[in-house]
């Protein structure tokens, strides 16, 4: 014990001093440079010219900004960020009715990991899942117009941080926590944590006719602490495989007591199986929620011992493999598939006490694979040629090595500290092999100083070759965890919102803008257009709204400029309100109107040339 707490802190004060003192190993930007100091024949390959677009999308997570960003690769220029789990006054997000309703409350999120639905195991680029890992959310985006259209509440999770992740053809978001809890947000003392807390997976449902989001039911697991997953492909469709780090149950100082044991788990599920078992009723009802405990089924839940404290866990594209990648112990291990199935059907285990049969490590490793000196491996990703990529966070470098040899081909630094590395189409069943982006925790002296806190960076590689060749480093909005990168031919983004994507609130043409009153509550039916608003076509001043103080007022705008880029906004001073309507968009917003006075609304969009000149106001007479 005491030798291994040594090493241990031996570890941690290692991480120490290379956090503090690794700038010295990638020292300095020369790698941006062909062998020849060419920069300008490297600079051609990230150069994007006016009028000519890029090849991919980067769907970037913002990790506690909590929305998503879209770069373009390989310029990595932003393109857009999409408000998903924090408010965003740029568009109105958190403020228009629908939006503030599906936030439930809350007004930021910590989101880790996109994942784009798929089908047959590739990217089909119609909708984005996300992560809330502080709040237990999930959120659909869709990318016909880049919005979020809806935002589950996961109960009994404790931060679904190794989610999300898809099934091949998108049958269900799967969402495992990290923290264990009680059940139904109940109180247990830490000192009943074996007993009372719960891990929980919850295996979420997505319709793409509503874009709505459903859980369906949930597994329950020891209190284990589950960090990264992944799903099945091909030969390994129908399980998935999640990491641990806390088979030791600590509750306290997870630095140290969570990294007792040489080994955690790797627990693998077969969620068809699972999916069958809770159809044929062997899930029971906890609060409403279907919830499967291992003792109840068979043949769907095992654990495999791995190397301890693991972080990433990568399925390889045919399915046949998934690399577990540990911070503590640095190496990463391949296991096979086939030898779990075979272990399995041999039935070559004994079951925990929790009613989980635990495989031998030796019986589904494959090869450990363990480059000198690389330190801190965090994720893996693949090509299109039997090759992996991990990121190094204490050595700062991408390692490349090939998946069946185990040997290594490349070692390239990254400034600095990567978390994950994206390849084109890396999740596919059929990666790129063309681009690879380290999202780097740490820029240091990268860029231009804008006091103590630095941005967060992102190294570009171009992996088509034998060597990777380092593209660029850009800064990057905060903070990197996933992304993913999609052929930008597979996103068929709308310039202009259908009329049918909207509710019965809209009004298409001036002459029906109106205001109606029932009761306490002014409903305003506007259209906004170059460049004015109509909220009563019938009155004198139709720009001009009067309530009474205290009245519940209702805005119900709809653009009807239908021509790309023409979006419209609308605040309203003094009472920290703003929306924005997007073309052929109707947007709602409402608020009662408990300061009496004259407040002006203007467009806050610059929409036109007389963009200025779009205005009106609210009176609200006093009572
Ligand atoms: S995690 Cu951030 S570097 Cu939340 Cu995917 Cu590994
Ligand atoms: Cu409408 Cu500015």
């Amino acid at each position: 014990m005491n030798k291994l707490l040594t090493a241990l802190l031996g570890i941690t004060s290692g991480l120490l001093v290379s956090t503090l003192f690794f700038s010295d190993i990638g020292k300095k930007n020369d790698q941006t440079a062909t062998t020849d100091g060419n920069y300008a024949s490297v600079a051609q390959k990230v150069y994007v010219p006016h009028g000519k677009k890029d090849e991919y999308y980067l769907m970037s997570s913002g990790g506690h900004s909590g929305q998503l960003q879209v770069y373009g690769v390989p310029s990595m220029r932003l393109i857009r960020n999409v408000p998903v789990f924090s408010v965003d006054s740029a568009t109105g997000y958190g403020y228009d009715a629908d939006s503030k309703k599906m936030m439930g409350g809350y007004t930021w999120g910590d989101f880790h990991h996109p994942a784009i639905s798929e089908t047959n195991g590739d990217y089909d680029g119609q909708f984005l899942f996300a992560n809330d890992v502080a709040n237990n959310r999930i959120a659909a985006v869709d990318l016909t117009y880049f919005h979020t259209t809806d935002i589950v509440k996961l109960p009994n999770e404790g931060g679904p941080h190794a989610a999300v992740f898809l099934t091949p053809n998108t049958e269900y978001i799967v969402a495992p926590t990290r923290f264990a809890r009680p059940l139904g947000d109940e109180y247990a003392p830490l000192d009943n944590y074996k007993e009372k807390y719960k891990g929980i997976v919850s295996m979420v449902k997505f319709d793409r006719a509503s874009k709505k989001l459903a859980l369906d039911f949930q597994i329950v697991l020891p209190p284990w602490s589950y960090d990264l997953s992944d799903a099945g492909k091909k030969m390994s469709d129908g399980w998935v495989v999640m990491t641990t780090y806390n088979t030791e149950f600590a509750t306290t100082n997870p630095e140290i007591n969570a990294s007792q044991k040489d080994r955690d788990y790797i627990v693998m599920i077969n969620w068809k199986k699972l999916s069958e078992d809770v159809a044929a009723g062997k899930a029971k009802d906890y609060k409403g929620v279907r919830m499967i405990d291992p003792r109840d089924v068979e043949g769907a839940i095992y654990a495999i011992p791995v190397a301890k404290s693991p972080h990433g866990v990568d399925v390889t594209p045919d399915g046949s493999r998934f690399v577990a990648s540990g911070k503590l112990a640095p190496l990463m291990t391949v296991f096979s598939f086939q030898k779990a199935f075979d272990a399995i059907a041999k039935k070559d285990f004994v079951a925990n006490e929790f009613g989980i049969p635990v495989l031998k490590y030796e019986d589904v490793m494959e090869r450990e694979v363990d480059p000198p000196g690389a330190l801190g491996p965090l994720h893996t990703q693949f090509d299109d040629r039997g090759n992996a990529f991990n990121t190094m966070f204490i050595s700062s470098e991408v390692v490349k090595w090939k998946v069946d040899t185990g040997e290594v081909i490349d070692r390239q630094p990254v400034y600095y500290s990567p978390g994950h590395a994206t390849a084109a189409e890396g999740d596919t069943v059929s990666p790129d092999g063309t681009y690879l982006i380290a999202g780097n925790k740490i820029a240091k002296d990268n860029f231009l100083s804008v006091g103590p806190s630095h941005p967060e960076s992102a190294d570009l590689f171009d992996i088509s070759g034998d060597k990777m060749v380092h593209l660029t480093n850009v800064p990057i909005q905060p903070e990197p965890h996933y992304s993913q990168m999609i052929k930008a031919d597979k996103i068929h983004a709308k310039p202009i919102y259908d009329k049918d994507e909207n509710r019965p609130n809209s009004v298409w043409s001036i002459n029906d803008a109106r205001i109606e009153r029932k009761g306490n509550e002014v409903h305003v039916y506007g259209v906004a257009l170059r460049s004015k608003y109509i909220f009563d076509a019938k009155a004198e001043r139709k720009d001009a709204i009067t309530v009474k103080q205290g009245d519940h007022v209702f805005l119900h705008i709809t653009n009807i400029d239908l021509d790309q880029d023409i979006t419209h906004g609308l605040q309203v001073m003094d009472y920290n309100l703003n929306m924005e309507m997007q073309p052929g968009q109707t947007s709602t917003m409402d608020f009662v109107a408990n300061k009496s006075g004259v407040f002006p609304i203007y467009c806050t969009n610059f929409c036109s040339a007389l963009h200025q000149e779009m205005s009106g106001y609210l009176l609200v007479q006093p009572q």
